[in-house]
């Protein structure tokens, strides 16, 4: 095989497995589907969130490695969710109001808000005060609860 053709073939492996991996991603076979991972992972989150919360209120025994540790995972866990929210995936089981679909600008702007308070809480966990982690509780906790009062049922 000639080095060219060799590079060649690479190159046509690496795209077809990104082909292949990228819509595995991006998309579920059913609306159920979706439905799952997406409250899976507000699920994962909101245990890590839970957690520095809970330090940052005195109902968990404050450790600056386990909130910079839990904040990590929050802050992480916090971009998959909304990958779960599909065409579709307004029925079933979910308390997700139908609005959010109507208007997904506003409801990513609001899911984008808590995000980037998740990111300045997880810069506040690594800094190891604790005041300084309880405000960025509070206004991570604020973010949640917004978009809860919109776009999420009772
Ligand atoms: C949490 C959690 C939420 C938010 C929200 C804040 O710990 O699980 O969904 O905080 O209750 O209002």
């Amino acid at each position: 095989m000639t080095r060219r053709f060799t590079t060649l073939s690479m190159t046509a492996a690496g795209l077809l497995a990104c082909a292949i991996a990228l819509p595995a991603a991006a998309q579920f076979a059913k609306p159920e589907d979706a439905i799952k991972y997406r409250k899976a992972a507000f699920t994962v989150m909101a245990r890590h969130f839970g957690i520095v919360a809970g330090m940052a209120n005195g109902k968990i025994p404050f450790d600056a490695k386990a909130a910079a540790d839990n904040a990590e995972i929050a802050t992480m866990v916090s971009k998959l969710p909304y990958a779960g929210f599909v065409e579709g995936s307004d029925k079933g089981d979910t308390k997700a109001e139908p609005k959010i679909w109507t208007e997904m600008d506003k409801f990513r702007a609001a899911a984008s808000k808590m995000q980037d308070e998740m990111v300045k809480l997880n810069v506040a966990a690594k800094g190891g005060n604790i005041d300084t982690i309880k405000a960025a509780v509070g206004d991570t906790g604020k973010a949640c609860k917004a978009c809860h009062d919109n776009y999420r049922k009772e």
